[in-house]
């Protein structure tokens, strides 16, 4: 690692994601870390190859659990989130669903926010459930409905904050304070934020769990998660949830993109967020647009808790198209530049409609009850020109309104 003349200054979050870790006359002088291409590591002895799989001296042993690519993503990630330890897994659903496989047992409750990624919410409604772990989804946004679910004995707390999709906020600091006193665990899926925004870790969090896919890797060319917290708990992760629960391993290749892809995190972010920031005063102003849903333009309460735990509204904008599913569509299907797709966090602008893709696992009749309605719709800002964006948005908003009977 590169050194400051001052030792005692902490170098900043960019020169952390580009330097920590890596010191490149480890590797013949070679700036970039290598890509650690191998399944499998070779033993000096039959005695070394035995104390490693009996854990009493460290190094590798098999591609499945540890690679030194990973190793690198998984120490600068764990310093950028403010954690002990990280282990990295092939997708945001392998590092979730590793996690809960990990450290709950059949019998165990958890309580979970009634808003997340609709894949998030078939992992605790159908998934656990085979397994006898039962999830109680409620509204986290109420501190009061948080205190009441947790007079029953839980296990663990998951939410996202901002939440996929409508991006509300939940107290990080109050709700994990009502775990912790229950001796639970509270995991924060840190996704939309990313640690340039939020790290959860430093409000009282054990564990961030992260879609790499998204933000993290930042180019829509890979899949990957990580988990970050108490090493602890990241080790037990990576011995049982991924190591013969999931199976779930990130590519030594993957881990090198997302590598470079942190090297830009904080520079992306803050392009994605003043973009964010100008669409959602946008739409704001727009006769078709019925509620917008921005981090940074929070109200009353929400906006408390913005100020609290995050620095910047980041690059995701949800809003209520007025009118509903068809008005919507039409919006939707006249724009140009940017993209109909899932996922986010990417340097195109991608737009979804949660009802019919990413939240379809909910279900009508859940949907209705949660408030994710049909005429909302996600939208990932990307990196291109600002004034690009606006402008494709407001032709499609003409064409719509035109079109409309
Ligand atoms: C999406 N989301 O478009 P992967 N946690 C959060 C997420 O948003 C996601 C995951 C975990 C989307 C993916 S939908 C078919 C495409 C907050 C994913 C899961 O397994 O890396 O996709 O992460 O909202």
């Amino acid at each position: 690692m590169t050194e400051t003349g001052n030792r005692n200054h902490r170098q900043g979050f960019s020169t952390r994601a580009i330097h920590l870790g890596y010191d490149p006359q480890t590797a013949h002088g070679a700036l970039t870390p290598p890509i650690y291409q191998t399944s499998t590591y070779t033993f000096e002895s039959v005695e070394q190859g035995a104390q490693l799989f009996a854990g009493e001296r460290d190094g590798y042993i098999y591609g499945r659990t540890k690679n030194p690519t990973q190793a690198l993503l998984e120490q600068r990630l764990a310093d950028l989130e403010g954690g002990e330890a990280a282990v990295a897994l092939a997708s945001g659903m392998g590092a979730i669903s590793a996690t809960f496989w990990s450290l709950l047992k059949a019998g165990d409750r958890v309580i979970a926010d009634k808003i997340v990624y609709g894949n998030s919410y078939a992992l605790l409604t159908k998934g656990l459930t085979k397994f006898g772990i039962r999830t109680d989804l409620i509204d986290m946004t109420d501190l009061e409905a948080v205190r009441k679910a947790a007079r029953e004995p839980f296990a663990a707390v998951f939410f996202e904050t901002p939440a996929n999709p409508n991006l509300r906020l939940i107290d990080i600091a109050a709700v994990s304070a009502i775990a912790r006193a229950r001796n639970a665990l509270t995991i924060v899926d840190n996704t939309f934020a990313t640690p340039v925004l939020q790290r959860p870790i430093e409000h009282g969090a054990d564990l961030v769990v992260h879609s790499a896919t998204k933000y993290l890797g930042g180019h829509g060319d890979l899949l990957a998660g990580l988990v970050v917290g108490k090493a602890e708990l990241t080790k037990e992760i990576r011995m049982h949830g991924l190591r013969y629960m999931t199976g779930a391993t990130l590519s030594p290749l993957v881990a090198f993109l997302i590598l470079r892809g942190l090297k830009t995190l904080e520079l992306r972010i803050r392009q994605h967020t003043a973009s964010a920031t100008e669409i959602a005063r946008f739409l704001l102003g727009q006769p078709h647009i019925a509620d917008v849903h921005y981090p940074a333009l929070a109200k009353g309460e929400a906006k408390s808790v913005y100020t609290r735990q995050m620095s910047g509204g980041g690059g995701l904008v949800s809003f209520e198209y007025g009118g509903g599913l068809e008005k919507a569509r039409r919006f939707m299907n006249s724009l140009r530049l940017v993209h109909r797709a899932v996922s986010l966090g990417d340097a195109e602008t991608l737009i979804q409609h949660p009802a019919t893709m990413t939240h379809a696992a909910y279900g009508a009749e859940e949907r209705a009850r949660h408030g994710i309605t049909d005429g909302l719709i996600r939208f990932s800002v990307g990196l291109e020109n600002t004034e690009d964006i606006l402008d494709d948005l407001r032709q499609a908003l003409d064409a719509a309104a035109r079109d409309a009977p």
